[in-house]
């Protein structure tokens, strides 16, 4: 007789945003096909028992193999990225095509296929990043784009090569709104910054360090309240990314209070890291040079307070992979460079989910639900992929990641499996590690082994953002 399932995960405890039960789970064809308990035998059986099984992380803010215009070179590609978040039980990853300025916004997501092609191993979509708002990007290419499946995009108030103006921010916005899109700000003060970075050059202030005090929180919040306000103007939905603290919050919050559809992403360094981390011996500290700069620990914990009661839909994890030790990573203009000059970025695709695991759940500061939705639900459901990813459902694919809640794992970079040379997180233990991760029913990693072919990972089109959340 023929088995009714390809595979059944048996005997585990499943969670997902709304509930927690125990249910065996048979797969057919990738797809969940049934839940409950005692299911017939499988052709395969994956014995779950005292483990967890929680939908497949969906990461909705990563960087693979995207071009730079400084020379500096991301040290992940499709290859190496996708297969390091899929170690950390990550099963959708949607990094970004990103638009040169001069450049077609098509130009950009035809090069970003061939740089993706048959080489992930766990699927992936992509988010686009607008640097030049073109009527003929405008009119024509993001249309079609987004009835393509590229539903969200990214947008910058800073960065000289990336920034918009508030009149292009709000014909994005604008354009957002006609076609059914989400638009994604990073929101800080470009004016402020350059004028920050100029006077703490000019005394000599070039430290790693100083990186946190030319980025400073009001120059964060200036931006998040421009563009939330921009976005109200138009009567629009819109995404803030990274963001580092109660300033930028409390905009978010009071916006939110008054009913206008702002959503927020925070990611792993604002919990974790602090400015002082940006203060170690040498040129150490550029290891931590991200934008926004990781802050205090006031600024974590209003972090969690936001995890926990809803300021932050999303918990992403910024994957920007520079490697320290190179002269196309953080060393690109040597040691004695200012921090201007350093490429902005930390590593942190395959330690997302443990870290978020284990200083959330298993302290108490957020509920197992709230990490399913946090990390998988609410970025499937906001960016379009719902309910076919990001839960446990009849129907959605077979993304999965069985996760050994007791064990105590030590983080070293020689365990990850990204191609930096360093992790801001290195000999920090974290409890609970997913052990199992499945990508449409096929095993992706068992045991600390990886079990799927590059390739795998197939393309995902977007659809419609989901709002109510
Ligand atoms: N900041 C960004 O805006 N993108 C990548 C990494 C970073 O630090
Ligand atoms: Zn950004
Ligand atoms: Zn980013």
């Amino acid at each position: 007789m023929i088995p009714e399932f390809d595979l059944v995960i048996r005997g585990g405890t499943i969670a997902t945003s709304g509930d927690i039960f125990d249910a065996d789970i048979g797969i057919r064809d990738g797809k969940i096909v049934a839940l409950g308990l005692d299911l017939a035998r499988g052709q395969d059986e994956i014995d779950a028992t005292g483990r967890l099984v929680l939908p497949g992380g969906v990461d909705a803010h990563c960087h693979f193999d995207q071009p730079t215009l400084d020379g500096s070179v991301m040290a992940d590609d499709f290859v190496s990225g996708p297969r390091s978040a899929a170690f950390g039980g990550t099963t959708t990853v949607i990094p970004f095509a990103s638009q040169k300025k001069g450049e077609s916004l098509r130009a950009a997501v035809d090069d970003y296929h061939r740089r993706a092609h048959d080489k992930s191993v766990i699927d992936y979509a992509f988010h686009l990043i607008v640097t030049d708002p073109t009527p003929q990007v405008l009119g024509q290419e993001l249309p079609a784009l987004i009835r393509e499946g590229y539903t969200s995009f990214k947008i910058y108030t800073t960065y000289d090569d990336l920034k918009l103006n508030d009149r292009e921010i709000i014909e994005v916005l604008a354009l957002s709104r006609r076609e059914g899109a989400l638009t994604m700000v990073h929101a800080e003060n470009s004016d402020a910054i350059a004028w920050l970075t100029e006077a703490l050059e000019r005394a000599g202030q070039t430290a790693p360090r100083h990186h946190a005090d030319a980025r400073p929180a009001i120059a964060e919040r200036e931006a998040t309240h421009r563009v939330i306000s921009l976005a109200e103007i138009v009567d629009v939905a819109m995404l803030v990314v990274h963001v580092s603290g109660g300033e930028a919050m409390d905009q978010i919050a009071a916006a939110r209070a008054k009913g206008l559809r702002v959503f927020a992403e925070t990611c792993p360094q604002y919990i974790l890291l602090t400015a002082d981390d940006l203060d170690l011996d040498g040129f150490e500290g550029a290891k931590h040079i991200c934008s926004p700069p990781p802050r205090d620990t006031a600024s974590q914990k209003s972090v969690w307070r936001g995890l926990a009661n809803g300021t932050f839909q999303v918990f992403s994890s910024d994957h920007a992979p520079f490697k320290f030790d190179s002269d196309t990573g953080k060393k690109l203009h040597g040691e004695g460079a200012s921090f201007a000059h350093v490429p902005n970025g930390i590593p942190g695709v395959e330690t997302r989910l443990p870290l978020l695991f284990s200083e959330g759940v298993g302290k108490g500061r957020i509920s197992l639900n709230q990490f399913v939705a946090l990390t998988a639900t609410n970025p499937a459901r906001l960016y379009g992929l719902y309910p076919r990813k990001g839960t446990i459902a009849i129907g959605a694919d077979a993304d999965l990641a069985i996760w050994n809640q007791t064990r105590e794992v030590k983080i070293t970079n020689d365990m990850l499996h990204h191609n930096v040379d360093y992790t801001p997180y290195e000999g920090r233990t974290v409890t609970g590690w997913p052990e199992t991760v499945l990508s449409r029913g096929a095993v992706v990693v068992r045991d600390g082994r990886l079990m799927a072919e590059r390739g795998h990972g197939q393309f995902l089109k977007c659809g419609a953002p989901d709002l109510q959340l």
